[in-house]
């Protein structure tokens, strides 16, 4: 009986279970650019025009290997504009009784095709290392869902790294080694980038046409869209930045939008590259003294280890996860994050770099516009929003771990041990914004001072209850309280007046 096989935006993989259950002979895949999916939160312009193209693409390879593909173009007049309303459409038109699809990779969906009129096989995505029965094994019973045991089993099932039982080089993790400021005169390479051709000109033209009013620039899309291409970015990353890539893998510099980082993430995470494939390549850079052991440790570290353990949480949590606000933080998301005018250089640049590429790297991400958000009280559903809408790499199964967990602790402390929480003094020491700033970062109170200095002590001050008794958070409490009583009320008035700021609409 002839069946259809869904593949979405973000399953563009040859090896897709669900291209592996169909039949060439009488199955039709199914691809559809649709409204739905563009529009459930306003995704940046280059973040759709990926996807579309690269969708494009893969539905002609598959024609070429043989496969029937039905493909609905947005604007398609007969598009019914959801997944579900093109499945139905094309059930009709083929005869087709049931459909077979590979998990989607956010419970929104997968609940629509589950409850969808019409029979659906969901097969596991095994694009993954870790299947969630071996999530939920490696959790049960576990007080703490540490990222750093999860990833030493990943080292042991995968071989990676590994001499015999041990961890080459005697360390499972050389992140101590991967904390340097940048020098002044590097020079990243950056990401390999791709002239549009015919097929992604059509794709941004109709993205231009139908989606300019989201927050994000196409100017100068560059992206990969086909495994080829992407394999040709890995080659890139492997031979010009993986060699320093642990070093400064935390550092941030003005005008530099994407240092030695790999800017792989949208090409694993929509099927085009393998994590597998990429963790061997950097191995391999390892063995032929191509790439020193922090570097390669660090990178294949950030894939088996946290890509893996995101992944595992977001399942293993439940369809909840991604609305929980263990703080209690409400306040709306200023203009800043769209682009409105701010004096905070840090934050200017990690979301200029944002509306331009799509891109920030990760500590931009967790301790610029995240760390301001949580010391700020931000609302952890507008800024998880926020973060899916405009990162190229972002689908809710990694990003709400990263954001709802890890950056904003509104999980409760699922992920994370304590906040990610600093004053500008990390800033500063990481990167070398706070040098064109309006701010001073030396400054802790009074006009002008850093407003991360006042934000961060406001922060620990007003959920003094639930952090006190952290072990972690000791010493940060202890330095509050050693501080004159006037200090801190100084302190947390200027915090307050931030605050008061946000709330009027302010230039902050
Ligand atoms: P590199 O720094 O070169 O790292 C190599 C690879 O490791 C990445 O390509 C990615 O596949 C993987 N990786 C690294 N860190 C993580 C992580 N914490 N979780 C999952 N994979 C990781 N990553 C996403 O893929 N999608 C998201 O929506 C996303 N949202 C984030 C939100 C916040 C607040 C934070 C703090 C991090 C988020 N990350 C997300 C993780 C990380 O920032 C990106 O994976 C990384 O910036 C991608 O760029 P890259 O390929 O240059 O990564
Ligand atoms: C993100 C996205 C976008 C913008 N558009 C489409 C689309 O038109 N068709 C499609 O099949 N998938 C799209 N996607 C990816 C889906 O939103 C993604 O599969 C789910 O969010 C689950 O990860
Ligand atoms: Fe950011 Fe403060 Fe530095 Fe300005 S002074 S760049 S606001 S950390």
């Amino acid at each position: 009986m002839n069946r259809l096989i869904l593949v979405l935006g973000d399953q563009l993989s040859f090896g897709l279970s669900a291209l592996r259950a169909g039949d060439k002979a009488q199955d039709t895949v199914v691809m559809a650019e649709v409204r739905d999916e563009a529009n459930y939160v306003r995704h940046h312009p280059k973040k759709i025009a990926l996807i579309f193209a690269a969708m494009r693409k893969f539905a002609a390879h598959l024609e070429e290997e043989g496969w029937t593909v039905a493909y609905s173009q947005l604007d398609d007049t007969e598009n019914s504009g959801s997944i579900v309303g093109e499945l139905l459409r094309r059930a009709e038109q083929t005869g087709a009784q049931s459909v077979v699809c590979t998990e989607p990779g956010e419970w929104r969906l997968i609940n629509k095709l589950q409850y969808a009129p019409i029979k659906t096989e969901i097969l596991n995505d095994d694009r993954f290392l870790a299947s969630h029965a071996e999530f939920e094994a490696w959790a049960e019973g576990r007080k703490a869902l540490r990222m750093e045991y999860f990833y030493r089993d990943m080292r042991r099932k995968t071989g990676l790294l590994m001499d015999g039982e041990n961890p080459e080089g005697g360390q499972w993790n050389y992140d101590h080694d991967n904390r340097k400021p940048a020098p002044g005169d590097i020079a990243p390479k950056g990401p390999l980038k791709f002239e549009p051709d015919n097929i992604v000109g059509d794709v941004l033209g109709l993205v231009e046409a139908e989606f300019s009013d989201h927050f994000g620039t196409l100017d100068g899309f560059w992206f990969a869209t086909t495994r080829a291409q992407a394999l040709d970015a890995l080659d890139h990353f492997i031979t010009h930045s993986l060699p320093t890539f642990g070093d400064f893998q935390d550092a941030m510099v003005s005008g530099e939008s994407f240092m030695f980082h790999a800017i792989l993430s949208p090409y694993i995470n929509i099927g085009l590259l393998g994590p597998l494939e990429v963790c061997e390549a950097a191995q391999e850079a390892y063995e032929k003294g191509d790439a020193p052991l922090n570097a390669v440790e660090g990178f294949i570290r950030q894939i088996i280890g946290w890509r893996e353990y995101v992944r595992g949480i977001y399942f293993l949590e439940g369809p909840d996860y991604a609305s929980r606000n263990r703080l209690g933080q409400s306040r709306d998301l200023p203009a800043m994050y769209w682009g409105g005018e701010t004096k905070m250089a840090c934050m200017s640049a990690a979301v200029g770099q944002t509306r331009e590429e799509a891109y920030a790297h990760h500590i931009q991400r967790l301790m610029v516009t995240g760390n301001f958000a949580l010391v700020a009280g931000l609302d952890p559903q507008q800024v998880a929003q926020w973060y899916l809408e405009v990162y190229a790499d972002a689908f809710e199964w990694v990003e709400a771990p990263n954001v709802v967990g890890m950056s904003q602790f509104a999980d409760g402390g699922v992920i994370a041990s304590k906040p990610y929480v600093s004053s500008g003094a990390y800033i500063n020491r990481m990167s070398n914004y706070c040098k064109g700033c309006d701010y001073s970062v030396s400054k802790k109170t009074g006009d002008g001072a850093c407003p991360f200095n006042t934000l961060y002590w406001h922060f620990l001050d007003r959920h003094r209850e639930r952090f006190s008794n952290n072990a972690r958070m000791g010493n940060m409490y202890r330095t509050w309280d050693r501080m004159d009583e006037d200090r801190r009320k100084t302190v947390l008035q200027d915090g307050q007046a931030v605050l008061d700021k946000l709330d009027a609409g302010e230039i902050v």
